[in-house]
Order: C-alpha cells, then structure tokens, then sequence
C-alpha cells in the first residue's frame, strides 16, 4: 500500500483524508500564511501562491477592512486553487464562549475556515464547544501541543495532555500544531509545523525557525511558511512570493519523498 494511501486509512474524519489526498494531488504540503493586514494585500498574495499550496492560513483580526467579500473572494479562490482554509485563531477560552467566538461575531469562523486551532489550557471543554459548533459543517480542529517560539510553556506533561485530549475526540481533532509527530498508528494526526524558513533561523521576537527537511524527518505532514514565503507587507513582491511559495513547495515534497521513501 502507498504511504498516502495507509496515511488516509488511517483517518477518521473527512476533512483529514481530504487534506491528505490533496496534498497527494497538488503534491505540495506547503501552507502559507498570509498575515496582511488589508483585504486587497491578503487577495492578491492568496492569487499568487495559491497555484502551490495545499492550505492558506489567516489571522483575519488583523484585517482592518474585513467583511464578508473578504470571506467570498478567499472561498473562490480555495476552490479555483484547489487549497484549504486555516483559520489561525488559537481559541483559549471555556467551552461556551468558544462555541460563540467561533460562530458569532464579525468573523464567522465556522462559516468559511475548514480548520482551525485551539490551546488545550482550559481542558476539554474548549474542544466540546467548538465541536458543537463545527462538526455538522464538516470542519475540524488541530490542538496547539506545542508552539515554535522561545520559551513556549507547551512543552513536556502538556503536550503529552494535548495529545490525550484529542484521542478523546478523534472525530473533531485531525491533529496538531506541534514541531514533532505525535500520536503512533492508531491515532494518526496530523502534524502541522509553522515556524519553518530556509534562509534565516528567527526574527528577532522569538520565533525560531527550521528547514522543511529538519521538521519533516521530525513528523510533520504540512510545513507553514508565512515571511519566509510572503515577505513583509511593507516590501511586498507578489511575482518573488510565488517564486517562493514554488521553491518552499518544491523544498517540502523533496523532503516528504526522502523521508518517507514515495
Ligand atoms: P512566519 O512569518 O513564518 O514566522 O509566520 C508564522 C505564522 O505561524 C504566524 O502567523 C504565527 O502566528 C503562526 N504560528 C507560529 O509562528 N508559531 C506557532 O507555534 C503557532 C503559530 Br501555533
């Protein structure tokens, strides 16, 4: 059986084997994350790397004209790239007032973003409410087990506890933000690493970065590339980012081929 085949096998949920097999077909397992702060930035950016990406991911409270043709034109252009939505909001509070955040609000969340993230901190309960939102939509969850900056406290007992949390609720959880695999074949997530960059190792505010091929060997199945492959909105060449977003593509295949023999 082909390692993508067994991989896909192994989920549960729709929306896993739907990442899987479109990381399969686009052969990228490049996310980018766009964190522009206005809407035209944002689409334009997403026009030119969405031809090479299995995911776009957002922080869509940092938008300042943010409105639901934002929301439109991100969906056309998921469909038209063949790419899904990551909204990357890190959810941390109880149940009930994440089930709203989630639903409500300018932002609408469940409405358009097939995956999004929440810390494990305030214990099941963060994942019930957002699952009660988000599971008769067909979205699904990653739980952040560990983070990419300097002295991230998600380290140890609370990754391990981030890892038994979703165990408890495979239907939602399809896996981790996290810089290692986590979980073994019966529980096979998702593992999704930001914090990756080939030319420089931080930025000075305590991200830390590695090589697509150093996080791959470690686990990861989808490599998150924000600077490394936007650049800074200030400087902003859309032509150079595509040219990025097809050198980091090309960089996390290579590597997912090596590593696990394709
Ligand atoms: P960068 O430009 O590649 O450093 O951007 C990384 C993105 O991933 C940025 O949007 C962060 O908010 C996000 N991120 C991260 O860097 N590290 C983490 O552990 C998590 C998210 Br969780």
């Amino acid at each position: 059986m082909s390692y993508f085949d067994k991989r896909i096998g192994n989920q549960s949920s729709k929306l896993s084997k739907d990442l899987l097999q479109l990381v399969e077909r686009k052969q990228s397992n490049l996310c980018v994350s766009v964190d522009f702060n206005t809407k035209d930035s944002l689409l334009k950016m997403v026009e030119a790397v969405g031809p090479y990406v299995c995911m776009i991911k957002t922080h869509v409270d940092i938008i300042s004209d943010f409105d639901i043709d934002l929301v439109e034109k991100l969906k056309e252009l998921s469909v038209k790239y063949d790419f899904l939505i990551f909204e990357d909001r890190k959810f941390a509070d109880i149940g009930n007032t994440v089930s709203l955040q989630y639903s409500s609000g300018v932002h609408k969340i469940a409405d358009w973003s097939h995956i999004t993230n929440a810390h494990a901190l305030p214990g099941d309960g963060i994942v019930k409410g957002l699952k009660k939102v988000g599971l008769e939509k067909g979205r699904g969850l990653l739980l952040l087990a560990q983070m990419s900056s300097e002295g991230s406290l998600a380290v140890g007992d609370y990754t391990k506890a981030s890892l038994a949390m979703a165990q408890r609720h495979k239907d939602f959880v399809i896996g981790f933000i996290a810089q290692e695999k986590l979980g073994g074949e019966n529980d096979d997530f998702l593992i999704l690493t930001p914090g990756v960059g080939l030319d420089v190792k931080g930025d000075g505010m305590g991200q830390q970065y590695r090589t697509p091929e150093e996080v791959i060997k470690a686990g990861t199945d989808v490599i998150i590339v924000g600077r490394g492959v936007t650049g800074s909105q200030s400087t902003v060449d859309y032509q150079k980012a595509a040219a990025e977003a097809q050198r980091y593509k090309k960089a996390g295949w290579e590597a997912l081929t090596k590593v696990h023999g394709l």
